[in-house]
């Protein structure tokens, strides 16, 4: 099994529900190291850089607006890199799928996350999918400086995003 980090944004709704201590509780089991954490106010340029996969999606204004926390009125997320064994597919799969309503009932997700009836996803967290998306993600949210362990800088996109987004 590989070591590997993988970013970890507790979201605004989580926040707003006063749900953080139970999504870092029921990642705790997996027993992996955290070396790094912050809170973050997510500007709109580090929210676009984040999702910028997404941007041609039309909930993508909303997506943006929900990470700033603008749809629950908090004003920061938690931003956590986990490390260890196969950190992100066992961290994923803690987390469960997108949609809280498909979502494995013991997942983060499942359990804690729902669909509000004005139709936005309230997902309670963010995980890399994949190592590419983990390394891009890390390099965009921390500095090299604010982890614990050094983690490979992403392709050479990030770091212009990162000088972008801060
Ligand atoms: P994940 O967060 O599981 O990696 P993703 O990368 O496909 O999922 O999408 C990023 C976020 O975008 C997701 O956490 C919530 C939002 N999202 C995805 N699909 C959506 C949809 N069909 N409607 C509204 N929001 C969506
Ligand atoms: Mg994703």
């Amino acid at each position: 099994m590989a070591e590997q980090a993988t970013l970890v944004i507790i979201k605004p709704d989580a926040i707003k529900r006063g749900m953080m201590g139970e999504v870092l509780s029921r990642l705790e089991p997996l027993h992996l190291e955290i070396i790094g954490a912050k809170a973050v106010r997510v500007s709109q340029a580090l929210a676009e850089a984040h999702y910028q996969d997404l941007r041609q999606k039309p909930f993508f204004r909303e997506l943006i607006d929900y990470l700033q926390g603008k749809l629950h009125g908090t004003s920061f997320v938690l931003a956590l890199v986990f490390w260890g064994p196969d950190a992100i597919e066992r961290v994923r799969q803690v987390a469960g799928a997108t949609h809280p309503e498909q979502a494995d009932p013991v997942s983060i997700r499942g359990a804690l996350g729902r669909m509000t009836s004005a139709g936005v996803m309230e997902n309670v967290l963010h995980a890399s999918a994949d190592p590419q998306e983990a390394l891009r993600e890390i390099a965009l949210w921390f500095t090299p400086q604010e982890l614990l362990r050094p983690v490979p800088t992403s392709r050479s996109g990030s770091i212009r995003i990162r000088s972008k987004a801060r």
